[in-house]
């Protein structure tokens, strides 16, 4: 964002769109431990800093800048105004306060099963984060602001203070090593282990994404879109998801997860397509396995599956 006033305009909007962040215990935390002496030193300075920065004015550097400068910066004005302040205080501005904070961003849309895949990752790590809707029916994934994040023009895209990711893969095992010590573990630490569970990561994109996500056009998105399923490609691609899945039938009968003794990204990164699947005829053939068909039944159950679902 070139110039600091859009910065700001765009602070204000995303109030807007974000409501309810800070419960009031949250809220109350943020303003405790700050002396008045300590707060008017840092208003003084963070003023001195915004001042810096507009005299800056429409620079390439700006968003870095406001990034590594102004953010801190107007999470500490918000604490001392909040302080200073506390009968004006309201949900409002404890949005605000939680939107400043928010370094993770994921730009995506919620029709698609990439996008779903970060977000279950985020579920699990019980991370927040915020989500700018990218409006794929008017081809905002093939404007230059989102080629510049993701070149391919495909969602997600994704940030994390100065690191901007795309590959919904990339981005979950980003996630799941930086927030190791969040939420649900998704990854070994044993390098054995850990080799394992990237095994049955490949295999999920090398091997199931492209038979399910072809079975998932044909059989849940054409009918959506109003066009008609071609049988040819259907009956093609459900036998190769058999056999992938007999597969799946021997691993999990010795294993019971794909990655291992747990539930790791091996086994998450198959629940976007495997979700619209389910709401098909192709249903049938993870049942038919009896492995397999409870592995499904149980990943698909988690909570923060069931939260990326509902939220
Ligand atoms: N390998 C990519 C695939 C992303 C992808 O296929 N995204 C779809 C939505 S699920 C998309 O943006 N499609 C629009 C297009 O390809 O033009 C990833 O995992 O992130």
């Amino acid at each position: 964002m070139a110039n600091p006033l859009l910065w700001f305009d765009h602070m204000e909007n995303q109030e807007e769109k974000h409501m309810d962040y800070l419960s009031e215990e949250e809220y109350n935390r943020s303003r405790m431990g700050m002396s008045d002496v300590f707060a008017k030193v840092f208003k003084c300075a963070s003023c001195l800093c915004v001042i810096e920065g507009l005299k800056e004015g429409e620079t390439d550097e700006w968003a870095t800048w406001a990034d590594v400068v102004v953010r801190p910066v107007l999470v500490l004005l918000s604490w001392i105004n909040h302080h200073q302040n506390p009968p004006s205080v309201n949900q409002s501005s404890r949005n605000l306060l939680r939107t400043i904070i928010m370094a993770i961003k994921l730009y995506g849309s919620f029709i698609s099963t990439a996008t779903h895949r970060v977000r279950a990752v985020l579920a699990e790590k019980v991370l927040e984060y915020e989500f700018i809707n990218i409006d794929m029916a008017n081809i905002q994934h093939k404007k230059p602001e989102f080629l510049s994040r993701s070149p391919f023009g495909q969602v997600p895209a994704f940030e994390d203070g100065d690191l901007k990711l795309f590959e919904s893969r990339a981005i979950t095992q980003y996630i799941a090593h930086t927030y190791a010590d969040k939420g649900n573990d998704l990854i070994f630490k044993d390098p054995k282990k850990m080799a394992i569970l990237m095994v049955w990561m490949e295999v999920e994109s090398q091997r199931y994404e492209p038979v399910s996500g072809k079975l998932a056009w044909e059989l849940v998105l054409k009918p959506m879109f109003g066009m008609t399923p071609d049988v040819m490609i259907v009956k093609e691609n459900e036998k190769k998801l058999e056999e992938l899945l007999d597969v799946y039938e021997s691993r999990l009968s010795e294993s019971k997860y794909l990655g291992g003794d747990c539930f790791t990204l091996a086994d998450l990164h198959h629940l976007p397509t495997m979700k619209s699947l389910m709401e098909t005829q192709v249903k049938k053939l993870f049942d038919a396995r009896p492995h397999v068909g409870a592995w499904a039944t149980e990943i698909q159950s988690r909570p923060a599956w069931v939260k990326t679902l509902t939220s």
